[in-house]
């Protein structure tokens, strides 16, 4: 796939700069080589083995896309890029992703004030330059110089990690709905398809009262500054740093903004495609029939999935990356969903220094939620800070076994999560994990080492017959550490071999392993675990984020084996630990 990904990346810059030379996202040019982008990642194929002749089967792939994938698998670059380069370098490209400021504005600013960067920009702002020029004037400055203001804070252009903006606009969300002229709120955007970054915030509200909402929107208390304000669309700026934008539309042309606005724009334009391929066009009021103009489907996504010969698509797997040719097929998963859960195997309570539930408070809940199994995995004694030695292990033992007289409900498993040391090494030793009912085992540090030397380390653990799940494959913390570089094709070979479970963390920060990784695992066959990481009772709610990770990675359910009933989950463990030759 390596080409595949290097040809996208080159179209995606290729689009950026025709945008910025058409002076126009919508010109004519950008929208073929967005119609093609999107054609090329639905492509399983290497892009490498297809001739001319066939990458221009592909629709929505010209004559002249065809050439430019040749001739970026030939040269690994492309001529035009080059030369769009010395005419964009890339401090213009940057001053161009700048909220308010258009491939229009960008000529004009270099054109008529010398300004080629975001540095300029701030200058300019500052001597008052910009309140000249016909067009732009005081407003735009000011507001210009709040935007700047707020890159500037973030470092960079700034995304939000799924953690903070999920709870930010569930919390919107819900005053949004306590509003009588309120009839219904969606959250879309890259946030309904779970994307692990989110650039703005995108809301749906259905109100026949457009204009008193837009006034309570902006009057909430997160909200710090408003970037526009209108009766169909206001955007906000909140706590410093997330922009929201809030649309508001009429019931019955609700499933088409719906579908328009949670994007991504790669799944639209293929559906778009599939709508004119049949005399239709598609937008966010609704599927409409171009010949006589009457509106085909428009009021739930359903009916305007249905209409283009679809089942429902998913929001998490709107990628434009296969799912309309799987979704025709009838070949989309069977996916998980979070009444399908039958335990949660990645938990820590009081006994490990950063868990804040008591045990019993543990057990309890774990047994209120009506789960069937249940593994308590604290830390191991490699991890200094919080972890448990021998003695203290064996005690919670004591104590688990206490609680399971008093929670004949749950089938509770004594686990732990170990530590997987720089060389792959494990804590305790083979004897003492041997008594152990579920064993996690993970990587807490050194997240910097060589690809290699990072696979060798999980393929240690993977090898260790005690080990019954990988968790936390990458060691990824969204937004603030990247995961550790590793050879994931060999790794899941690996887990095919031992058949060791892959975990899925479903805490937000962490939603790990990546979405490809999981599709990848979903193919090889890979047994897959769905768990919370839960610190607190409150976090075992965290399985519906889980849910919906496991959808953008295309999980099957049957793939999950803690969905699977008590006594096929226990029989699955049983038997992997007799293949593996554990006593
Ligand atoms: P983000 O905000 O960068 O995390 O990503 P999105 O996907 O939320 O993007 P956003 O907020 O710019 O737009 C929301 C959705 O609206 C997007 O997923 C698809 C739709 N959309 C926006 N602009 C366009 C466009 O130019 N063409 C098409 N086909 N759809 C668009
Ligand atoms: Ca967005
Ligand atoms: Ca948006």
């Amino acid at each position: 796939m390596g080409h595949n990904t290097t040809v996208l990346a080159v179209f995606r810059e290729l689009i950026e700069l025709t945008t910025l030379s058409e002076g126009s996202p919508q010109s004519f040019r950008v929208r073929a080589y967005e119609r093609a982008a999107a054609a090329l990642a639905a492509e399983t194929r290497d892009l490498s083995t297809l001739s001319l002749a066939q990458l221009k089967k592909i629709a929505g792939v010209g004559a002249s896309a065809a050439a430019k994938v040749r001739e970026v698998v030939e040269t690994g670059e492309l001529n035009s890029v080059a030369a769009l380069r010395e005419r964009f370098p890339p401090d213009v490209v940057a001053l161009s992703r700048v909220p308010g400021v258009g491939p229009k504005t960008v000529a004009r600013l270099r054109d008529e004030l010398d300004v080629h960067s975001i540095d300029d920009l701030e200058a300019a702002i500052a001597a008052n330059r910009l309140r000249d020029l016909p067009g732009l004037g005081a407003k735009t400055e000011e507001k210009l110089s709040r935007t700047l203001a707020r890159v500037r804070r973030a470092g960079t252009m700034y995304r939000a990690p799924i953690a903070r903006a999920l709870p930010l606009a569930e919390g919107l969300a819900a005053a949004l709905r306590a509003l009588p002229e309120v009839q219904r709120v969606e959250i879309c955007g890259s946030l309904r398809r779970y994307r692990e970054t989110i650039g703005d915030v995108d809301l749906l509200v259905v109100s026949e009262e457009p204009l008193r909402v837009m006034a309570a929107f902006v009057a909430l208390p997160e909200v710090q500054d408003v970037v526009v304000m209108g009766p169909s669309k206001t955007s906000v700026v909140v706590r410093g740093d997330l922009q929201v934008d809030l649309r508001v539309v009429e019931a019955h042309q609700l499933g088409a903004a719906m579908m328009y606005f949670t994007g991504s724009k790669e799944h639209n334009i293929l559906l778009r495609q599939r709508a004119l391929a049949r005399g239709w066009s598609l937008n966010e009021y609704g599927l409409t029939d171009t010949a006589t103009g009457e509106l085909v489907a428009c009021a739930t996504e359903e009916e305007v999935y249905g209409a283009l010969q679809l089942p429902f698509i998913p929001a998490p797997m709107r990628q434009g990356a296969g799912e309309l040719d799987a979704a025709e097929a009838g070949e989309l998963p069977d996916l998980v969903a979070v009444d399908d859960l039958k335990g949660d195997l990645h938990v820590h309570s009081t006994w490990s220094g950063d868990g804040r539930s008591p045990l019993a408070d543990v057990v309890a809940a774990a047994e209120a939620r009506g789960y069937r199994y249940f593994s308590l995995t604290e830390h191991a004694e490699d991890l200094v800070m919080n972890g448990l030695d021998r003695e203290q292990l064996l005690r919670q033992r004591e104590e688990l076994m206490a609680l399971q007289e008093q929670h004949p409900g749950v089938h509770l498993l004594w686990g732990v999560e170990l530590n997987i040391g720089r060389d792959g090494g494990l804590d305790y030793d083979p004897a003492f994990r041997a008594q152990l009912d579920w064993v996690v085992a993970a990587v807490h540090s050194h997240f910097d080492l060589t690809q290699a030397a990072q696979t060798r380390r999980i393929l240690a653990a993977i090898a260790d017959p005690h080990v019954d799940a990988i968790g936390h494959l990458s060691g990824r913390m969204i937004g603030k550490r990247p995961g550790m570089d590793l050879d994931i094709e060999e790794i899941l070979q690996a887990l095919v071999h031992s058949g060791t479970a892959l975990e899925l963390n479903a805490a937000l920060p962490r939603l790990d392993a990546a979405s490809e990784v999981l599709r990848r695992a979903g193919e090889l066959g890979v047994t897959m675990v769905m768990s919370t990481d839960s610190h607190h009772v409150r976090q075992f709610d965290r399985m519906r984020h889980g849910v919906q990770w496991a959808t953008r990675g295309w999980v099957d359910k049957r793939h999950v084996a803690n969905t699977w009933p008590k006594e096929r989950f226990l029989g699955w463990l049983r038997d992997r630990r007799a293949s593996a030759g554990v006593a």
